[in-house]
């Protein structure tokens, strides 16, 4: 600010002429209206009302008038401020009217286009039918259990009563993993089954237990129309005292009526395994000819080859030495436990030829199963 000048006229302070005033006030208007987005009409606002502006600082000078010249000088000055103040905001206004208009026009959603377009992400038909079968059993009472891909030995053989010279830990079913300094065996394979998750939940989980465990498991069997190097299982545990055959056929039977239709009977007949004492596979009615073995025209059923019967489990009492194993007194409690293979499930229940079709990706497979979320 200048120093007083108590003997200048008000109109010889050149920048607070009314004709200064005047120019300042058209040049400020004049970028306003020429400003043609946000960034030009903050641009002219910063140079017409700024700290720097040539308006800001000819006001500096008011105070340096005499004093009857300053009243004057002031309202011309504030009047000009006014004036480009309402013009910015009007231009200001007039900017966000239009960018608006643009938003509504740009950014509209066509509601009568086809919204299907657009394929929506679909989980595999095995995982869906993993979880029908658990929610089955979750159903009855069941807790879902889960254990490692990769496992010891110990849970996936030993634990299982699996002898040391069983033809199952030999190479041609087991995937083995190597140890660090280039061994053969690590003491670790990919799991070949979900029963380790049995033995996993009785060391861990008090009794009474009820237990289903879906899960990926890997054999070295070679891929063919039946057979997978990777595929899924689940297995299903019960321990509690007085557990017996019956409680497992019922078990047994309740899914079967779940999944595939009710009224449909089930048949155990003798297997081997050596962790459940004594063992069966268990088979179903046909649910394409419900027994028959005839399709409605008299030709052979396609299901179950004209068998009437479709294997589809294997099960079976828990061997009293797993429980052993486990720390559990075989004299006060039983159990029965189950596995089947869900995508050999998934070609029964569905009517599919090669279990390749589940591996390879092709969303024309899952499509025709339908999207579920
Ligand atoms: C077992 O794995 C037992 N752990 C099942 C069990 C659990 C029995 C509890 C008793 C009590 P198995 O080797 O039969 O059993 O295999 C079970 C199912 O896995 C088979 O019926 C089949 O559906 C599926 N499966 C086995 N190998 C393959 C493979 N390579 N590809 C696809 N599915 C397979």
């Amino acid at each position: 600010m200048s120093a007083s000048n108590n003997t200048f006229d008000p109109v010889r302070v050149a920048v607070l002429a009314p004709a200064e005033v005047d120019r300042m006030t058209g040049d400020a208007l004049a970028a306003i209206g020429a400003a043609s987005d946000f960034d030009e009409l903050k641009a002219a606002r910063l140079a017409h009302r700024g700290n720097r502006a040539p308006l800001t600082l000819a006001s500096a000078e008011v105070g340096a008038l005499p004093p009857a010249a300053r009243a004057e000088a002031g309202r011309r000055v504030g009047q000009a401020r006014r004036l480009i103040d309402e013009a910015l905001a009007a231009r200001l206004a007039d900017l966000e009217a239009d960018r608006d208009r643009r938003v509504l026009l740009e950014e509209a959603a066509d509601v009568t286009l086809p919204w299907d377009r657009v394929q929506a992400g679909a989980r595999h038909p095995v995982t869906t039918l993993a979880e029908r079968l658990a929610d089955v059993f979750i159903g009855m009472g069941y807790e879902v259990a889960e254990g490692p891909e990769v496992e010891a030995e110990w849970y996936n053989f030993d634990a299982l009563n699996f002898p040391p010279d069983h033809p199952a830990r030999e190479m041609q079913d087991t995937f083995f993993v190597a140890g660090p300094d280039g061994a053969p065996r690590s003491g670790m394979v990919l799991r070949t089954h979900t029963s380790p998750v049995q033995i996993r939940a009785m060391l861990t989980r008090p009794l009474p237990l009820y237990v289903v465990s879906p899960g990926k498991c890997f054999r070295s069997d070679p891929l063919d129309a039946t057979h997978s190097p990777v595929f899924h299982q689940i297995e299903g545990l019960a321990v509690d005292e007085g557990l017996t055959m019956a409680d497992l056929r019922g078990a047994i039977a309740a899914f079967v009526e779940a999944m595939f239709g009710a009224g449909l009977r089930t048949r155990l007949r003798p297997d081997y395994f050596p962790f459940t004492e004594p063992s069966a596979d268990v088979s179903m009615q046909c649910h394409v000819c419900r027994g028959a073995s005839a399709e409605a025209d008299g030709s052979p059923c396609r299901v179950c080859k004209s068998q009437g019967w479709i294997e589809i489990a294997g099960c079976g009492m828990v061997n009293p030495r797993v429980l052993v194993a486990c720390g559990i007194d075989p004299e006060r409690y039983s159990g029965f436990a189950f596995g089947l293979g869900i995508e050999r499930s998934l070609m029964v229940r569905n009517g599919l030829a090669d279990i390749r079709d589940t591996l390879e990706g092709d969303v024309r497979f899952s499509r025709a199963f339908g999207v579920e979320a």
